[in-house]
């Protein structure tokens, strides 16, 4: 992957590089709430660079849950984009790092059943369907190996 750029957004480019100084000993929770944050680093479409992004952390089973929520903003985040252009990351789970694929959930079975793991993880993530007139996307993240620090 390309160089790093950091997010435009001071408190997300600090808190990746918290996670990231730390290896991942630190900066793992949303402010104020502690609720536990997972870092994806993928690729942009355009510049090829090195994106990182925090998400909040919701899981099935060994696969991760991506929400494009973006606080029920109207617009995609521009990481839904990057994903779907390409799927493959590298997921860092407090200080474990996974390289995995992803895939957007389009089945309305699979999507329910996602979504309702991911709002029992973060229950905002209803209040931000609830605002937007969008339908927020969501993502499978799934394994296809690891490495462990
Ligand atoms: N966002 C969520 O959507 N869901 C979450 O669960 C979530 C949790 C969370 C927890 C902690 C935290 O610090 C942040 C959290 N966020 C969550 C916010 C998330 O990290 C993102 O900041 C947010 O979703 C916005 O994503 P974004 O990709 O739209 O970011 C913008 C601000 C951004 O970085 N824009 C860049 C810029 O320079 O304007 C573009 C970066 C980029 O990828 N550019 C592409 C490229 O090629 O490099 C071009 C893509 C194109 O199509 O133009």
């Amino acid at each position: 992957m390309g160089e790093y750029i950091p997010s435009p957004a001071a408190w997300v480019a600090d808190q990746v590089e918290l996670i990231e100084s730390s290896k991942g000993t630190k900066g793992t929770t949303l402010k104020d709430s502690g609720m536990p944050v997972i870092l994806v680093t993928h690729r942009g479409r355009k510049t090829g660079a090195t994106r990182k992004t925090p998400l909040m952390r919701a899981v099935d089973g060994k696969s991760y849950i991506l929400v494009a929520s973006m606080g029920g903003a109207p617009k995609h985040p521009v990481w839904y984009h990057n994903l779907k252009a390409d799927l493959d990351v590298e997921i860092r789970d407090a200080t474990e790092v996974f390289s995995m694929r992803v895939r957007e959930i389009s089945d309305p079975d699979e999507k329910h059943r996602l979504w309702d793991l991911a709002v029992a993880a973060y229950p905002p993530y209803q209040d931000y369907q609830d605002k937007t007139d969008r339908i927020i996307p969501v993502f499978i993240a799934e394994q296809s190996s690891n490495t462990f620090e």
